[in-house]
C-alpha cells in the first residue's frame, strides 16, 4: 500500500509511520510541528527528546534500511494537501492532523478557535483531496470515544437502530461530548457521514479511547525512535501522567471522585487497529466505524494499580483526590461493545504489572527531565 499519514510527528502519528514501513508499505509522513511548537509555548515539553521528523526518518533508514517521505506543511493548507495528493497518490490515508487535546481545546477563545478551525479544515481538505485526485482512497480517521460521551445506556459501535412509532432506522449513535475538541470529532463524523452519502467515499472513523505507553516493536529498535510522550495536563493521557508523577514523587492527581471510567488501549494495539483497518478497509459509501478500546478503568482504578507497581519498584506512591477542573459525570454507567476490530484480528496487549513496570523503567531513565510544573495548571472546563 501507498499509505499516506497526516500528523506523523504526534504521538500515534510517527510509530505508525514506522509500523506500516516495517511491513513493506509505502509511507508519506506530513506535520506542521503543531504540538512541538504548542508545547514549547505553554512549557509542557515531551518527556524524552524526540528528534525532528527529517532526523528520524534518516535514524529509521539507518536501523531498518528502509525509507519514509516527509513533507513539513500544513494539511489546513488546500493547495500544499493537493499536490500531495497528486504526486503521490495514496491508496489509503491516515488522518490524525488535529488538535489532540480536550483540556487545549477550553483554555480560551483563541485556543477554541485554533482547534475548530484546524480539525474541521483538515478533516475537509482531505475529503476534498481524496475526491479530486482519487475517490477510491480509504479515508482512516481518528475519532474519540469521547464522542459518545457517558450516557446511561450501552455504547453500541457507532450506530443505533431506533424504534419509533412503529418505524425503524440506523442512526449514528447519540453523541454528547464535555469539550470543544471532542465536539469536533463529532462534527469531523458528521462531515464525513454527509461525503460518504453523497459522494460514495469509504472511510473507517476509529473511535479511539485515551492511549498508554511509549514502546513499540520498531520504536524499542533505537532510542531516539521513541515517539512524543507528554505526561502534562494539556497533553498527556491519564494513566501516562500517573506512571511520571509516581517517578517524579508527586501524588497522582485523581480528579474528582475519581469513578470516571473509559476504554483504554495500549499504543502497540492503536498501530494494529490501524493496519487492520487499513488492509482491510471499508466498502465504498461505506462509514465503518470502530470502537478502539481494549478494556475499561476508573481512574481511581489506574491510581491504585499504579500505586501497587510503583510502590513495589521502590516508589512511595500518594494518590491525592483534587477538585474536578474539568465538567464531566464522576459517577456513570459505561458499557460499551467493541467486537469489530476483535473480528478483523486484533490482538490486545492488557494493561498487566509487567507492562507498567516497563513503562517505569523508560520513564525513570529520563527522571531529571520532569517538569514538575506541567503536572497541573488548573485549567477550568467551568
Ligand atoms: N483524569 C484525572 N486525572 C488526571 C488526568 C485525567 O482524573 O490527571 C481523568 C479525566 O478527568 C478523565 C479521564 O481521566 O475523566 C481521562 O482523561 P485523559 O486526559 O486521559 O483523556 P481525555 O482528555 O479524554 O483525552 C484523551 C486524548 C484524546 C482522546 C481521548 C479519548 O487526549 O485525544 O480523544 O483521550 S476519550 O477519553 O475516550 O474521549
Amino acid at each position: 500500500m501507498k499509505v499516506l499519514i497526516l500528523g506523523a510527528d504526534g504521538y500515534l502519528g510517527w510509530p505508525t509511520c514506522m509500523y506500516f514501513s516495517q511491513r513493506g508499505h509505502e509511507v508519506i509522513g506530513i506535520d506542521n510541528y503543531f504540538r512541538r511548537n504548542a508545547s514549547t509555548e505553554l512549557d509542557c515539553e515531551a518527556l524524552i527528546p524526540a528528534p525532528n521528523l527529517l532526523q528520524r526518518v534518516i535514524i529509521w533508514e539507518e536501523t531498518s534500511g528502509k525509507k519514509i517521505k516527509i513533507h513539513i506543511g500544513d494539511v489546513t493548507d488546500y493547495a500544499f494537501l493537493l499536490s500531495i495528493f497528486r504526486e503521490y497518490k495514496p491508496d489509503v490515508v491516515i488522518h490524525y492532523a488535529e488538535q489532540p487535546s480536550a483540556p487545549y481545546s477550553m483554555i480560551n477563545r483563541d485556543k477554541a478557535a485554533f482547534t475548530l478551525q484546524n480539525n474541521l479544515m483538515t478533516t475537509l481538505n482531505v475529503i476534498y483531496a481524496v475526491k479530486e485526485t482519487n475517490p477510491e482512497c480509504h479515508i482512516i480517521k481518528l475519532g474519540t470515544m469521547g464522542e459518545y460521551g457517558t450516557p446511561n445506556i450501552d455504547i453500541e459501535e457507532g450506530w443505533l437502530e431506533i424504534e419509533h412509532k412503529g418505524r425503524k432506522d440506523k442512526f449514528l449513535f447519540p453523541r454528547q461530548t464535555g469539550s470543544l475538541y471532542h465536539t469536533t470529532k463529532i462534527q469531523d463524523t458528521d462531515m464525513l457521514w454527509l461525503y460518504v452519502r453523497t459522494w460514495g467515499l469509504r472511510v473507517t472513523d476509529l473511535m479511539q479511547g485515551p492511549v498508554y505507553g511509549l514502546s513499540t516493536d520498531e520504536s524499542d529498535l533505537d532510542s531516539r525512535l521513541i515517539p512524543h510522550f507528554h505526561y502534562d495536563e494539556i497533553f498527556g493521557t491519564v494513566l501516562n501522567r500517573f506512571i511520571v508523577q509516581a517517578v517524579a514523587g508527586h501524588p497522582l492527581t485523581v480528579y474528582g471522585k475519581g469513578n470516571q471510567t473509559r476504554g483504554f488501549l495500549n499504543l502497540k494495539d492503536t498501530m494494529q487497529c490501524v493496519y487492520l483497518s487499513a488492509e482491510q478497509p471499508a466498502e465504498h459509501k461505506q462509514l465503518r466505524i470502530f470502537n478502539q478500546l481494549t478494556e475499561s478503568f476508573s481512574v481511581n482504578q489506574l491510581a491504585e494499580k499504579v500505586k501497587i507497581v510503583g510502590n513495589r519498584l521502590g516508589y512511595n506512591v500518594e494518590v491525592n483526590s483534587i477538585e474536578n477542573p474539568r465538567v464531566e459525570k464522576e459517577d456513570h454507567y459505561y458499557n460499551v461493545n467493541f467486537t469489530g476490530l476483535m473480528e478483523l484480528g486484533l490482538q490486545p496487549h492488557f494493561l498487566t504489572d509487567n507492562v507498567m513496570e516497563e513503562m517505569f523503567k523508560v520513564v525513570d531513565r529520563y527522571k531529571d527531565r520532569i517538569n514538575r510544573d506541567a503536572f497541573f495548571k488548573g485549567i477550568q472546563w467551568k
